[in-house]
């Protein structure tokens, strides 16, 4: 049931892509978030599989992407009676807003991206039009729902700035149309590192599997990819800028113990790094392992999930079918 904001509950939106095996990151930088979040706020969640394919993707391995990725969210414990959650492109006014939105983004402001620099510097081969203009879709994901915040990982902080200019200069043109929604950014976590090289973020997409961790990893592998992290030589458990392996799993072991930075550092004095290392994979396979024993249920049973999405997507463009109505006929189409 759309129950539109008949409880004065502020709204949060979010969306994650269905690009690969959800990480420690993901969970970390933003998934977390949306949980606590559920019960505070009026939500919407979606797996933004339009966004996934910006990346060639394999038909059968996309699809089952997508289910996985619902499924996650299930296990996560995000509730889809309280929460809208679906499928972004069973709403197709995530689509057609971002052609509207695409001819209000200048060519000048989407070059400076840095995820767009990133990917297209990894996927020589495939520099799409979509690569680029992604952060468009994006806003349109966002501003179909008029929330008032959008828990993301920092890596996304560029994107939403986008998003609330575009908006901004929508509203300037024809009025009170979309809401400027704010960030939602972590303190802890908000960007956890690769693994291997831990200058650079943990990503899904990474060819290097020892560099990420899986929600779903079983406990072998993820106390053995802790094992193999890239450390330095100095054998002192301190957070410090030019400690940025050791510096990464004390902000890991934070997140998901709750201790604070000077207590970990307190714990392990005088250890060494391979103690130090089991016990971050330790308390993390710990967190992670009922989510995965959910999840192994909730997958096994493919129509409950279709029934699931199928509402989620309904209850989601009730809403987005008004915001974009409201932006065509303000911009001049005949409805
Ligand atoms: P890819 O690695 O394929 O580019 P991604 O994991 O960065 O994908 P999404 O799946 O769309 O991209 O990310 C979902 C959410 O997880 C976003 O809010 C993003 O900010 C957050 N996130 C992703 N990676 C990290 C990370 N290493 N640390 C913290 N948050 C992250
Ligand atoms: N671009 C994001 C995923 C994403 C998103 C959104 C996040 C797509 N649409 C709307 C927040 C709101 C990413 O790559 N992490």
């Amino acid at each position: 049931m759309c129950q539109e904001n008949t409880n004065n509950k502020k709204k949060v939106l979010s969306c994650i892509q269905p690009s690969g095996m959800l990480t420690l990151g993901n969970y970390l930088g933003a998934l977390k978030n949306w949980i606590a979040m559920q019960d505070e706020f009026d939500c919407t969640f979606a797996v933004a599989d339009l966004h996934a394919i910006t990346v060639r993707q394999e038909p059968a391995a996309l699809r089952q992407q997508i289910y996985s990725t619902y499924a996650l969210l299930l296990a996560l414990g995000l509730d889809p009676e309280k929460n809208t959650i679906f499928i972004q492109s069973h709403v197709p006014e995530h689509a057609n807003l971002s052609w509207l939105l695409s001819c209000y983004t200048q060519f000048g402001e989407m070059s400076r991206m840095t995820q767009f620099k990133d990917k297209s510097l990894k996927h020589p081969e495939n520099v799409n039009v979509g690569l680029f203009s992604y952060p468009v879709l994006m806003a349109a994901d966002i501003l179909l729902y008029k929330p008032d915040f959008v828990p993301v990982g920092a890596d996304q902080k560029q994107h939403l700035e986008i998003s609330r200019d575009i908006a901004t200069r929508f509203n300037n043109i024809y009025g009170d149309v979309f809401t400027i929604p704010e960030p939602y950014i972590p303190k802890a976590g908000a960007k956890i590192m690769s693994l291997q090289d831990p200058t650079k973020k943990m990503s899904k997409s990474d060819d290097n599997p020892n560099s990420w961790v899986a929600i779903l990893d079983s406990r072998e592998d993820i106390i053995r990819k802790f094992k193999r992290a890239v450390t330095d030589s100095e054998a002192v458990v301190r957070f410090s800028e030019d400690k940025p392996g050791i510096s990464n799993l004390i902000t890991i072991y934070s997140a998901v113990t709750d201790k604070t930075i000077s207590e970990i550092e307190k714990e392990f004095e005088g250890k060494g790094y391979g103690e130090f290392k089991l016990a971050v994979g330790e308390a993390v396979a710990d967190t992670l392992a009922p989510i995965k024993a959910r999840y192994d249920e909730i997958i096994k049973d493919k129509k409950t999930l279709e029934a699931l999405y199928r509402a989620g997507a309904e209850k989601a463009e009730k809403v987005a079918r008004k915001t974009y109505f409201k932006a065509m006929k303000k911009v001049g189409f005949v409805l």
